[in-house]
């Protein structure tokens, strides 16, 4: 299947999701005399474009928002259990096997609910997790401890639970939470343990939050590639990261807006 994109040209930044921090990495192990243009030049060697070549069938799914507590002491509690996903979970031909984050309601096997706190708020996220390797949640572009931050150094193993918890205190933004494994950030992610992360402050409203049948959509875009069984592909033909053929927003394809 034959699908294309825009031409990438963005420097390796967090704009192919599923090779974010697969990225950064890469970069800063690259070495001093490979220039960004050598870099940019590997990254967009074989360009990927969707015009006309999609007829938009499927209607896009919408990440849930997490449920959450507030205790007696105004901690907002957050689930992010991680599972891998028993069944499977279409997405572009009959099945992909995936993984997924859930708060217990939102459970359907691929990506996660989309975790909402506000400045000012402590906040703390219950992740347990139920892969049968080790992973780690780390809250991308979150200002908070290193003690918190669910790099490669704070491994969580199977069976394990981590909580970490900490005070909200930055503008209004929209981030995402990932693992972060030390080998295995790009495999993880790519078989579906992402999610979004929205901070509010006082500029703007929980009101206003983005659902169907409103004009603000929760999404996130990324690419993929499939063996010829439906099965992802966990490694990158990009040097800095994967860079799929299929395009996939908040896990459709070729999606159009509820
Ligand atoms: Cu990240």
């Amino acid at each position: 299947m034959g699908v294309s994109g825009p031409r990438l040209t963005e420097k390796p930044s967090c704009l192919p999701a599923s090779a974010a921090v697969v990225c950064w990495l890469v970069w800063l192990r690259c070495p001093p005399s490979q220039s960004w243009a050598v870099r940019t030049i590997a990254l967009t060697a074989d360009p990927i474009s969707t015009v006309d070549t999609l007829s938009f069938d499927n209607r896009l799914r919408i990440p849930a928002l997490a449920e959450s507590t507030v205790d007696d002491n105004g901690v907002r509690t957050l689930p992010a259990g991680c599972r891998r996903r028993i069944g499977r979970v279409p997405l572009l031909v009959s099945s992909t096997p995936t993984w997924g984050y859930t708060d217990g309601r939102y459970d359907v096997g691929y990506l996660g609910p989309t975790l909402r706190a506000a400045r000012g708020e402590r906040v703390r996220v219950v992740v347990e997790n139920r892969l049968s390797e080790i992973t780690t949640v780390h809250w991308h572009g979150m200002h908070l401890p290193a003690r918190n931050d669910g790099g490669p150094h704070q491994p969580i193993a199977p069976g394990e639970r981590w909580q970490p918890e900490w005070s909200i205190d930055q503008p209004a933004a929209t981030l995402w939470y990932h693992p972060h494994p030390h080998g295995q950030t790009e495999a993880q992610v790519t078989r579906g343990l992402a999610g979004l992360f929205y901070l509010d402050d006082g500029s703007n409203s929980r009101s206003a939050a983005p659902a169907t049948g409103s004009t603000t959509f929760r999404s996130s875009c990324r690419t993929v590639r499939f063996d010829s069984r439906g099965r992802f592909l966990l490694r990158g033909r990009a040097v800095t990261g994967l860079l799929g053929d299929t395009i996939l927003v908040n896990g459709t394809y070729n999606p159009h807006l509820p």
